[in-house]
């Protein structure tokens, strides 16, 4: 039993919002209850992900996804444990995820269903046979009064109520933003909670990590050379290393705690680049900004880009303050 000193010391994510109210404008009760939905199914997740080489979840669940991916057993899980949790949820009025063509709708009053959900149920899918981290990424915005009935969530990034994702690594973390700072919650299995592990957290000013996958190097545009080339010279001061996981919430994760920059620009196969707008890149822009990082689509702002569909891709650079002025002077 932990000792009842220790007791106070734990705040977990409902928690941490109910006292904050002040500073969270969505943090009625509407807000947290949608929450404690993601974490819910966050839990059901990560305790398939954690058994994935014991039970039968591992391989494809032999569908495709829209995006044409080839759906891991495990995704299609993922996806039903959030659809569930957070369809009971009345505050929600449409659901977008990754695996989803359309957004899922539900037929509730406009003043009772504020929000609309988007997620990826399980981004690096497919390094789950191979134990690598994997993740589950979300973002939350109002329901615009008068939208079309599934594309409540065709809204610039800068719209977002809340952001934030979830690392199934080491251990499980939940980081997550409401616009007020960056704030990460660790599963704790023996009280069955994410408690608060990372107050306030602040991507350092300068890393000396970038995190691209370089076999495509030769196709990125020319200013993602010269940048890239740039780094591995030193003219950032300082010797940089190279780090690439190939998932991007935990590529993603590392660049938050450590800083440095993480990008995935164009290819000749993804000319849009390959991490989509809604889902991937919006959640992870906002998270960004709010520790102090900044995030690009190589040329504007992610959060201003306007979204003409669910599942669009975007160029994606994302990093601390040195590393995003040292590719602004190369723009
Ligand atoms: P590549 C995983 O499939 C994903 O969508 C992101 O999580 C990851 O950053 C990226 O694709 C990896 O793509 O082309 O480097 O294998």
């Amino acid at each position: 039993m932990a000792d009842p000193q220790d007791e106070k010391l734990i705040v977990t994510i409902q928690q941490h919002i109910l006292t904050q109210q002040r500073a969270f404008p969505e943090a009625g009760g509407s807000f947290s209850w949608l929450l404690s939905g993601i974490t819910l199914a966050a839990k059901m997740i990560q305790a398939k992900v954690r058994r994935a080489g014991l039970v039968d979840i591992l391989g494809s669940a032999g569908e495709t996804n829209v995006q044409g991916e080839t759906q891991q057993k495990l995704d299609v899980y993922a996806n039903q444990a959030v659809q569930h949790c957070l369809g009971v949820r009345e505050s929600v009025a449409e659901l977008v995820s990754e695996e989803n063509d359309h957004a899922v709708t539900f037929d509730r009053s406009d003043d009772q269903a504020k929000y609309v959900v988007v997620f990826d149920p399980l981004d690096g899918s497919s390094n789950i046979d191979v134990n690598v981290s994997v993740g589950t990424t979300f973002c939350v915005l109002r329901r615009p009064p008068g939208a079309k009935v599934g594309e409540g969530a065709l809204q610039p990034g800068h719209q977002q109520v809340a952001a934030g994702y979830v690392v199934y690594g080491s251990s499980t973390i939940m980081v997550y933003t409401a616009g007020r700072g960056v704030f990460g919650f660790t599963l704790d299995p023996a009280v069955g909670a994410f408690v608060l592990s990372h107050d306030n957290m602040r991507m350092p000013e300068q890393g000396d990590i970038y995190s691209v996958n370089e076999a495509y190097i030769d196709e990125f545009p020319e200013v993602y050379q010269r940048y890239i080339a740039g780094l591995r010279r030193g003219e950032l001061g300082r010797r940089y290393k190279s780090r690439y996981i190939g998932s991007m919430v935990a590529d993603f994760h590392r660049t938050l705690l450590k800083g440095g920059v993480f990008l995935y620009p164009p290819t000749q196969a993804q000319p849009e680049g390959k991490l989509r707008l809604l889902y991937e890149a919006n959640p992870m822009a906002f998270i960004a900004e709010q520790a102090g990082g900044r995030a690009l689509d190589g040329s504007r702002r992610v959060l201003d880009v306007e979204p003409t569909s669910l599942h669009q891709r975007t160029p994606l650079i994302l990093g601390g303050k040195a590393e995003m002025d040292a590719f602004e002077k190369l723009l």
